[in-house]
């Protein structure tokens, strides 16, 4: 929706005669998915930053040490039994380990962070692109959103774990990725250890820690609520959250 309210404002002089952009605006979610890919560059790249713009002190937000006996028992190990799944509609499902994870390639980016509740931060990432991992899983060709499951279980109904999605835009951007270090240090738990999603486009809720399964789809609408995410499902939050 909002691809189409912004385009609305870029393109207003043009509205009355534009034959084609009535037609954006009437054909509906295919030509919405294709406007916002082709007009709004969403295959730009997000800001980065220099060692000197770091922000003194990276907080914490949403769950900062998951109440999961599970996860407390991996934390307590140093997460060497922690392995990271990949499945859904992929050809060669995976199963990481931490140590198969940081001997991927890895970037690394200083980047802001912004939550909606209103602050920012800028810190910097590293891990292993996002991309790198889906080709080795082989995504089938109908494969269309990437959905994060985590390790920490949430208030309200059947306590369920938090959850976010992204679509294949955004899970092969470059700056997509897997990140394990913050600030040049092993994530800390407040921060999601040992693995969190960075999708350097978007607002920190996107941001899912305490990775523990990755599950490509074709369709949200088996995914609980259907809206994509945690925020979504049970809070009104827009599944595409750029900024
Ligand atoms: N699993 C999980 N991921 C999450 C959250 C959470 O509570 N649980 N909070 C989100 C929100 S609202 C923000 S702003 C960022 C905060 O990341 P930080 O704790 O590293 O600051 O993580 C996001 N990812
Ligand atoms: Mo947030």
């Amino acid at each position: 929706m909002e691809a189409l309210a912004l385009l609305g404002i870029a393109g207003c002089d043009r509205v009355g005669q534009a034959e084609w952009f009535r037609k954006l605006l009437t054909e509906g979610e295919h030509l919405n998915r294709t406007v916002h890919k082709t007009l709004l560059s969403r295959r730009t790249m997000a800001q980065e930053f220099t060692e000197a713009d770091l922000s003194p002190h990276f907080r914490s937000n949403g769950t900062s040490n998951p109440e999961n006996p599970a996860y407390q028992a991996l934390a307590a190990n140093g997460f060497r039994d922690w392995i990271l799944k990949v499945e859904g509609m992929v050809d060669k499902p995976l199963q990481l380990s931490m140590t198969q994870l940081r001997a991927m390639p890895r970037r690394t980016q200083i980047t802001r962070h912004d939550c909606v509740e209103g602050w920012s931060a800028i810190a910097k990432w590293s891990g292993v692109p996002l991309s790198h991992v889906l080709n080795d899983a082989h995504p089938r060709s109908d494969a269309r959103f990437v959905v994060f499951h985590c390790g920490d279980p949430m208030e309200g109904p059947g306590s369920e774990f938090y959850y976010e999605s992204i679509d294949m835009d955004d899970a092969f951007h470059p700056q997509t990725i897997l990140a394990y270090d913050l600030n040049d240090r092993e994530l800390p738990i407040a921060n999601g250890a040992p693995l969190r999603l960075r999708v350097e486009r978007q607002l920190g809720y996107k941001h899912a820690k305490y990775l523990s399964r990755i599950e490509v789809v074709s369709s949200l609408d088996t995914i609980r609520g259907g809206k994509g995410g945690y925020w979504e499902d049970g809070h009104g939050y827009q599944w595409y959250a750029g900024i």
